[in-house]
């Protein structure tokens, strides 16, 4: 039986930790990561034991039976390479939905983010749509951050000017992205708000918060983050000053009838 400290799957997300803590995304505590593992990942480690139970505070039907590996409450990014164990924890849905059982980590007697309720919801979500997905991510980039303040929060009016800033974004996001308005994070509210969202969306911004991102794999959620993030550090850096040299609609669609793209068309004029 294989050390969990050994698995491609824990180096992968503590790699991923840092890289986004180097990036200026997860200050302090902030952020959060949740891996949904294979029954063969979980079948080859050493995670047959209960260590102890943590109750949820909603149900999650469509996730019984399934493992994640979930960064730690409190805990901070930056650390997570250096002491997985302790920052990071491995947990089973139980038969009844609303028990998390403690399969590894979390070894200080801590628990999973605070951000659980949204992490599971999406995805239970994102399965519906995509039963590879496996990722669901958060983060607090600040241009992200920064452009729900001063930006419009519907989603079509969002994607469009992200989708304006860099000709890339129809490409690589272009079933568009949601947004939600400010709400109380860590609550089943904006859990079940995200999740909405996530049956039509890879990508949700928490207005003056910050960012979810799903994906079959970390190159794709962290893909689809850095480009929301590059793409509103345009918006940011051109801040009042005037376009006169804009990305139009009609050059959105000549690009995406060259590149083959389904994007969402009601987004565009
Ligand atoms: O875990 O990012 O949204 C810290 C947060 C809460
Ligand atoms: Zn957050």
């Amino acid at each position: 039986m294989k050390n969990v400290i050994d698995a491609p799957f824990l180096k992968e997300l503590t790699k991923t930790t840092s890289n986004m803590y180097r990036l200026g995304w997860d200050e302090r505590n902030g952020g959060n990561i949740s891996y949904l593992l294979t029954d063969e990942e979980v079948e080859e480690y050493d995670l047959h034991h209960v260590i102890r139970e943590i109750p949820v505070s909603f149900r999650s039907d469509d996730l019984i039976g399934k493992c994640f590996l979930v960064t730690g409450t409190g805990k901070y990014f930056k650390n997570c390479e250096d002491d997985p164990e302790n920052n990071l924890g491995i947990v089973r849905i139980k038969e009844d939905g609303t028990t998390a059982e403690l399969l590894w980590g979390y070894s200080d007697g801590g628990k999973f983010t605070s951000e659980m309720p949204a992490h599971m919801m999406s995805h239970s979500a994102r399965l519906k749509v995509n039963p590879k997905n496996r990722i669901i991510m958060h983060c607090h980039p600040l241009n992200i951050m920064a452009m729900s303040f001063t930006h419009p929060l519907n989603d079509r009016d969002f994607t469009r000017t992200i989708w304006k800033m860099n000709n890339e974004c129809i490409y690589v996001f272009p079933e568009g992205m949601g947004v939600l308005p400010w709400m109380i994070s860590g609550s089943n509210e904006i859990g079940e708000a995200t999740a909405e969202k996530m049956m039509q969306y890879r990508i949700v911004v928490w207005a003056n918060h910050g960012i979810y991102g799903a994906g079959e794999t970390f190159d794709e959620a962290f893909g689809l983050v850095e480009t929301v993030e590059k793409s509103a550090e345009i918006y940011m850096t051109i801040g009042e000053r005037e376009i006169i040299n804009p990305i139009t609609d009609e050059n959105l669609k000549r690009f995406a009838a060259f590149a083959g793209i389904d994007y969402r068309k009601d987004f565009l004029d």
